[in-house]
């Protein structure tokens, strides 16, 4: 069994090439909420839904989130009721069932596990996706605003609102302190014969996950099967604010301030040709470099770095 920490777009893409060459149901997802938010009265869970819709294949291509095919007539008769002020998080008329589906029913008592499952059943998908925690855990994101004031704002309203394009001076996650993972977190990375640390953003995607609970510690209990894929390729995320924020909070947008932020966590780092040059760098930070191409421009080449990631899971020996 394989159990991946996953944030939301670059994870969605590895465990869509993950479960190209193994079975689904070997895998367990283990999933950031730290992106979820309260809007119009809907518990909305980002990463659970990018992973949940690109596992079922009914992902949006165009954004990364949200359900292909989409209408947008709730969002835009909410715009014009607000002159604009409304609407700026843009949930599908599709989407929109999803979230009111999940309120309801943790309303009824329901976990944010639970309904996870039954959102994974209704798409047949196989995979176990797995909140980190069934209990709230909010990032939230102290921006640096256009005149210089700091002020905290939600993980959505940076990301979104603000485009992530402001600095960011600090992470804050509300609820960490107290938060348990959710119960088949624990028990799953125990029995792993493999931990696959996806290529997310390591401050908000990542972080939370290993910042929740016990979670941290039992991945880095498992430091030699666990093999982390880098975000960053050349300097640069491939996809969102993962590289100014390692800049902005004092850490190296490379691969190298990559395996300096994971080598407590995993012995192996799988790092794309580009930065091949930094392969003694990031054995010296602490981790074995593997190079290969990371970048998954479409499934054949997500299924090939499956594969290596894979690979180099079964051969921890060489984890030195
Ligand atoms: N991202 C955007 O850039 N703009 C949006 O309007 C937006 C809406 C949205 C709705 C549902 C959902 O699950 C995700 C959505 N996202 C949107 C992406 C979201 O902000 C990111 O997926 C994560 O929070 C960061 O990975």
């Amino acid at each position: 069994m394989i159990v991946a920490l996953a944030g939301g777009v670059g994870a969605a893409r590895m465990l869509g090439g993950l479960v190209t060459i193994a079975d689904p149901a070997g895998i367990t997802a283990v999933v950031n909420t730290g992106d979820d938010t309260r809007l119009h009265g809907l518990h909305i869970s980002p990463d659970l839904d990018t992973v949940t819709y690109t596992l079922a294949g009914v992902i949006n291509p165009e954004t990364g989130w949200g359900l292909t095919g989409e209408t947008w007539a709730a969002m835009e008769e909410l715009r014009t009721y607000s002159g604009g002020r409304l609407g700026w998080f843009n949930l599908g008329d599709r989407d929109l069932g999803t979230h009111l589906y999940r309120t309801t029913r943790m309303e009824e008592g329901a976990s944010l596990s639970a309904v996870t499952a039954e959102i994974a059943a209704r798409w047949g998908v196989a995979v176990r996706i797995v909140p980190m925690s069934d209990h709230r855990v909010e990032t939230r994101v102290v921006i640096v605003e256009p005149d210089g004031r700091e002020q905290e704002v939600g993980f959505q309203d940076y990301f979104v609102g603000r485009h992530h394009d402001v600095p960011v001076r600090a992470i804050r996650l509300v609820g960490v302190e107290t938060a348990v993972a959710a119960p088949e977190v624990l028990p799953a990375i125990a029995a792993a014969d493999g931990i696959v640390i996806c290529p997310s953003n390591p401050i908000v995607s990542v972080g939370p996950v290993l910042a929740t609970g016990a979670i941290g510690a039992a991945v880095a209990a498992r430091r030699k099967r666990v093999v982390a894929v880098s975000p960053i390729v050349a300097g640069k995320a491939l996809k969102g604010p993962a590289d100014h924020m390692l800049t902005e909070l004092g850490h190296e947008a490379s691969v190298v301030g990559v395996a300096r932020l994971w080598s407590p966590f995993a012995a192996t780092l799988v790092i794309d040709e580009a930065d091949a040059g930094l392969a003694a760098e990031v054995r010296a930070a602490g981790m074995r470099p593997v190079v290969t191409p990371t970048v998954m421009s479409g499934p054949t080449e997500a299924a090939a770095l499956a594969r290596t990631v894979l690979d180099a899971m079964a051969d921890p020996a060489a984890a030195g």
